[in-house]
């Protein structure tokens, strides 16, 4: 199928279902050749749309009979379609049907997994399991009765409530399953396989019991605790902060090994990544122990914000998506630290949305159209989502914004809506007018926000004149835009009263501030008060000012970032142009200041200062990148800081090392976040000395945030032999060739390697026993990593691209959606030469050309050629 065949989708053309399926009485019968699914659905006419036949929605099944009231009734099959004319208003259609889960290598629909049976149905996964009309607007009851063979799945679930099991001949057994819940197919799921589970309780602040469960691979116990604590956490912050209980009587956690992305939010039977389960000191890192208890959150907290109320229809995502993740944010920061998740989350938001939002997939908040609607669960919808809602936080205030909550359930509660419903709850509590605002959901693009000061000292005034501008907008109205800003003093004092939110609602705007002595130092969309981009002529000595006293740790950190930023790219054009790179004193200075005040600003605040911006952040800045250039010259201002601060680095390495027990907590994760820093400059030195201190952290190390940062900083070393390097490759693979979730940050350390020889080493690791195109977590930590990786990736004679292509079509049939994500990596060809173009355009046009292309790659790469 290519984009000339596969129907566009638009949201203007939407209309209710002609019917609506009030009951679902679902039969499985799994057995190794094959599922047999018996459906029941009680259907009545929506007697507000002119009557219609019945068109129900299907894929790959085998419809063995359909029955309408016990009766036969004549129906039409097509390739997508099931069609019944002439029903009365209500009745109860039958169906039955065979699929093929041990052949599902799409992993959408219900699929084979080493362990069991798992369902994936967002978006449209339903579908491949029963004929249905798979909208999340018509909402449903369901009963599902699960028969298999007993030794084999000893465990069978569902959504909802278990009421009754049973055994049956030939060793096979059954479980009956009712959810109270109506619910749109999206969020049924089911599961039957071998299994341990840890079992827990949680009494709601109401007083009510629910039982908790989470499901994992036989041995892997003991690597549940955390995900356990962290949904006991969620369901109680989710208490505290918007007064949501939870409704169910049991809450599961399914986790897998295969799956196409992080989690799924199925009502009550939540199924997960497994990279979003498991834990111990020994396997996981830092960072991954917060991204559990921020994914197990955001799936918890979609039990209200997507399940309770749900979108009309998929160009809403947005509305439960953004939503979540800003609710999931919130629980992080209370949950960790407010200052660095806080940085990191506009660190992500540069690094992925602000490049879709530049490039050819760029789409509004709210899509208006879509090929597939998999290639729309993007980081613009999850992560610009939530800087919307942030946004409406920010301009309406924390209480209202609560306020705003309760009458968004109190209005919708058991609804299909849209994100209209939800702003006009949120003006209803506030009285705040958005209809300006909604220009966030209706435009793609990153506006930019262009500032200029002016001191008057004749009225001791200071004038901030604001414009704004979006390349990428289809109209020229203006956004309402919240601008947080704050006025220092040379001394770097904050001046009383400065502290201001700024509405930004025309083009340009001028905002006067009375009553100062002398020109002060402006601190601009401080706490990232808006995903724009912001333009003002700052001196290096003011971002120096404001590293070191702004009192918002969001603009102390962005001051560095844009310190850091200019040195960068100036140094680019110099070795672009042949020349060496210059590095003035300031930044040096600013970073050696931190280093020494580092217990006073928070180890975790000064890791995240001295992490240079990344590569493909960079490269959004510039009119044509030149990755060999850029790359050289970000690891020569890294060099250049390790040689002036060899001292601060190798004395603070020693002096934070963490002697208590492992714990991922606030303080001892920023003081390993700031140790590692230090390591991975030392290495910069590429001494014999460094490379023995990594080997020597590697070796000693007992959890495996040092164990895997000593290995990263290893990874990235150019010398040729490097003992150390290969040596730590090799043992940390034979430590840990066990731990699938290990062996991905062992393939993902070496695809996304400094070093020349990168492609080779991906393209010999893909024939590796460890590497396994079937599973999408190796996919996507060694190839999609590969991707952006902006220096090996974007190699002149067009090597990556290549590679790319191939990868993309081998997996094009296997898993589409897999294939689609890695057709993304192809986004900004265009900012780069025109050799380089012309190796991306063949490459992209051999993987348009592939017989047989899937709409979700066909549409990404469609958008990416011009089409
Ligand atoms: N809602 C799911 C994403 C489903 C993706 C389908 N291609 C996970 C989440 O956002 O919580
Ligand atoms: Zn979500």
């Amino acid at each position: 199928m290519n984009t000339d065949t596969a129907p566009t989708i638009y949201l203007k053309d939407y209309t209710p279902p002609a019917w609506w399926i009030d009951r679902v009485d679902l039969d499985f019968v799994i057995a190794a050749d094959g599922t047999t699914v018996t459906s029941r659905l009680a259907l009545r006419r929506n007697l507000e749309q002119p009557a219609q036949p019945l068109v129900l929605d299907g894929e790959e099944l085998d419809t063995l009979s359909l029955t309408v009231d016990g009766q036969e009734v004549p129906f039409l099959v097509t390739e997508r379609t099931l069609t019944v004319d002439a029903l009365p208003d209500q009745c109860t259609l039958q169906t039955v049907v065979r699929i093929q889960p041990d052949r599902n290598t799409r992993l959408s629909g219900l699929y084979r997994s080493r362990d069991g049976y798992f369902t994936q149905c967002e978006a449209q996964g339903f579908r491949r399991i029963t004929w249905f009309l798979d909208r999340p607007d018509v909402m449903s009851v369901y009963t599902v009765t699960l028969h298999a063979d007993k030794a084999t799945f000893p465990v069978l679930l569902a959504n909802g409530n278990p009421v009754a099991a049973g055994d049956e001949a030939n060793g096979k057994h059954w479980a009956k399953w009712e959810d109270p819940f109506k619910k749109p197919a999206y969020l049924f799921a089911v599961v039957a396989g071998k299994l341990d589970v840890l079992r827990d309780t949680f009494t709601t602040a109401s007083g009510r019991t629910v039982q908790l469960a989470i499901y994992v691979e036989p041995g892997k116990l003991d690597q549940c605790p955390h995900a356990m604590a962290a949904l006991e956490k969620s369901m109680k912050w989710d208490e505290e902060r918007f007064g949501l209980e939870c409704d169910l009587d049991h809450y599961m956690i399914v986790a897998v090994g295969d799956f196409n992305m992080g989690a799924m939010e199925n009502k009550g039977l939540n199924i997960f990544n497994t990279k979003y389960v498991l834990a111990r000191p020994d396997v996981a890192t830092d960072v991954d122990f917060e991204n559990i208890d921020r994914v197990v959150a955001h799936e918890y907290f979609h039990n209200w914000t997507g399940n309770r109320v749900t979108c009309r229809e998929w160009f809403q995502l947005s509305l439960k998506e953004g939503l979540t993740v800003f609710r999931d944010q919130e629980f992080g920061a209370d949950l960790h630290n407010r200052q660095t998740a806080r940085i990191r989350e506009v660190r992500t938001l540069r690094a992925a949305q602000f490049p879709e939002d530049a490039g050819p997939m760029a789409h509004p908040i709210r899509p208006e159209s879509y090929i597939e609607i998999n290639n729309f669960y993007t980081a613009t919808v999850y992560e610009k989502g939530a800087e919307v809602i942030r946004m409406i936080q920010t301009l309406i205030g924390r209480d209202a914004f609560r306020a705003g909550m309760d009458e968004y359930f109190r209005r919708h509660d058991g609804q299909a809506v849209t994100c209209e419903d939800f702003v006009a709850a949120m003006a209803a509590a506030s009285g705040f007018d958005f209809s300006q605002f909604m220009r966030w959901y209706r435009q793609p693009g990153t506006p930019k926000v262009t500032v200029d000061g002016h001191f008057d000292p004749e009225s001791r005034s200071y004038t901030l004149t604001l414009s704004q501008s979006n390349a990428k907008a289809s109209d020229e109205q203006p956004y309402l835009i919240p601008v947080r800003v704050a006025l220092f003093a040379e001394s770097g004092a904050l001046l009383p009263g400065s502290e201001r939110t700024l509405q930004l609602t025309a083009s340009s705007q001028s905002f006067v501030f009375n009553d100062l002595a002398a020109e002060p130092v402006p601190s601009l969309l401080r706490d990232f008060s808006a995903p724009v981009y912001l333009d003002f002529a700052y001196s290096p000595e003011q971002l120096a000012l404001l590293l070191a006293h702004e009192s918002d740790s969001f603009n102390a950190w962005e001051a560095g970032q844009r310190l850091a930023t200019t040195l960068i790219l100036d140094a680019t054009a110099e070795i672009a142009a042949g020349r060496q790179p210059q590095w003035p004193e300031t930044f040096t200075a600013a970073c050696r200041r931190l280093l020494q005040t580092q217990a006073e600003r928070g180890a975790a605040f000064v890791a995240e200062a001295l992490t240079l911006p990344g590569e493909g952040t960079l490269a959004e800045l510039l009119a044509e990148v030149n990755p060999e250039a850029l790359h050289a010259a970000r690891n020569a201002l890294r060099r250049h800081l390790a040689e002036q601060l060899e001292g601060e680095f190798s004395g603070l390495y020693a002096a934070l090392t963490v002697n208590e027990p492992y714990a991922p907590s606030r303080e001892q994760a920023g003081r390993r976040a700031l140790r590692n820093v230090c390591l991975g400059y030392l290495l910069e030195l590429a001494d014999a000395a460094s490379y023995r201190l990594a080997a020597s952290q590697f070796a000693q190390a007992d959890n495996m945030t040092d164990q895997f940062a000593a290995l990263a900083a290893l990874a990235n070393v150019n010398a040729d032999p490097c003992p150390q390097r290969e040596q730590a490759l090799a043992d940390f693979y034979a430590q840990w060739q066990h731990e699938a979730l290990v062996v991905d940050k062992w393939l993902q350390v070496q695809s996304t390697s400094r070093r020349p020889d990168t492609l080779a080493t991906v393209k010999a690791l893909t024939a590796h026993p460890a590497f396994d195109l079937g599973n999408p977590n190796k996919v996507y930590a060694l190839i999609r990593a590969f991707g952006a990786n902006l220096a090996r990736f974007h190699a002149a004679d067009g090597s990556g691209y290549a590679f790319m292509a191939e990868q993309v079509i081998a997996l094009n049939d296997r898993n589409p959606q897999v294939a689609s994500r890695l057709a993304r990596s192809f986004d900004r060809w265009k900012k780069f030469d025109a050799g380089r173009q012309a190796h991306a355009r063949a490459a992209l046009e051999r993987i348009r050309d592939h017989a047989g292309l899937s709409r979700d790659v066909a549409e990404v790469v469609s958008r990416a050629l011009g089409g």
